[in-house]
């Protein structure tokens, strides 16, 4: 373990990821960014190996913080990959430049993927989404501005009801919200056009790795032949699954399923959390990306293309 300083703001960005109270792919990245340009545009490192130690230290404590959205170490690589020159204040320039960069490339590719998703929906449409992500809003948000009429089923997403994010944000926009419990979606798919939802981590067979209960709804809407489309710009792609690596999936704590008096009451009973599935390739219609739609099963040329087989892990101690 480095003993480097960390600063403060990035500790408590990598508690606010920790917690949940930042999260969301593509918002987690984008709080990473900033946590590394506040690290090194306020770093009193001396020389610019404490400044690189340092840059490291903070990277690594916030690879730490949740283990599934690739956007998180994405961003960390995109970052200290940036990270040039011979002297503290050379570092410092690159960095914070690299960090805005990447902020911006997140923002515009969330803009870009949105007018892309938008193509595929028509006026009259309902669309069923699961949990809450900005890069399906995106979509959905465009499709409104062109004026595009829609309607909306939001699954609640047990434990943490993250739809309940979707349906304020939609209702918001004027579009009229139906919410449903998750076990409701299979009742209500018959009325539904499209399914969209996100991604934490697309792997390089196409399969999508996303908030729990994806792949019962996805599996369920091919039963229908309703189109499952997986709104995800491409820092969701994951290098390393390119060598075989698989994503590790986060198991969270059991206080979010059940309290301490349902379990006493129960009595001896295991409970586990885990936070995302996996939805294979097969279930799956459309990957929409800011580089356009693409089918799951070729999303590993754009994965080359983007990343080649670069899995490095900067952040880790040399
Ligand atoms: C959020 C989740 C979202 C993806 C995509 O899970 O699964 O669908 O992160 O979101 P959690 P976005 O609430 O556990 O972080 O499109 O905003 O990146």
């Amino acid at each position: 373990m480095t003993t480097a300083e960390i600063h403060p703001e990035v500790e408590a960005t990598a508690e606010a990821i920790a917690s949940m109270e930042i999260r969301g792919a593509a918002t987690i990245a984008s709080a990473a960014a900033d946590a590394l340009r506040r690290q090194a545009s306020q770093s009193e490192a001396t020389t610019a190996e404490e400044f690189q130690t340092q840059l490291r230290a903070a990277a690594q404590r916030l690879h730490e913080t949740r283990p599934t959205a690739v956007s998180l170490p994405n961003c960390l690589r995109y970052v200290l990959g940036r990270m040039e020159g011979e002297t503290v204040e050379a570092l410092r320039t690159s960095t914070i430049a690299a960090a805005r960069e990447f902020s911006t490339r997140v923002q515009t590719a969330q803009d870009d993927l949105g007018a892309v998703g938008a193509n595929r929906l028509r006026d009259g449409d309902t669309v069923m989404t699961h949990c809450h992500s900005t890069d399906v809003l995106s979509c959905i948000k465009a499709a409104h501005e062109r004026g595009i009429e829609l309607s909306a089923i939001v699954k609640e997403t047990r434990p943490r009801k993250q739809g309940h994010i979707t349906a304020a944000e939609l209702r918001d926009l004027g579009i009229p919200v139906t919410l449903i419990i998750d076990g409701a979606a299979g009742r209500y798919l018959d009325e539904v056009d499209h399914v969209f939802v996100g991604a934490d981590s697309i792997a390089a067979d196409g399969a999508v790795i996303n908030k729990i209960g994806t792949r019962s709804l996805a599996v369920t809407a091919r039963e229908r032949d309703t189109p499952i489309v997986v709104a995800a710009q491409t820092v969701k792609l994951d290098p390393a699954t390119l060598s075989g690596h698989t994503v590790e999936i986060e198991y969270r704590d059991e206080s979010e399923v059940i309290s301490e008096a349902e379990r006493e009451e129960i009595g001896e009973i295991t409970v586990r959390n885990p936070a995302f599935d996996v939805t294979p390739p097969r279930y799956v219609d459309a990957i929409v990306t800011e580089r356009g739609q693409f089918p799951p099963e070729s999303i590993v040329t754009l994965m080359r293309e983007l990343f080649g087989e670069q899995t490095a892990t900067p952040w880790e101690e040399e």
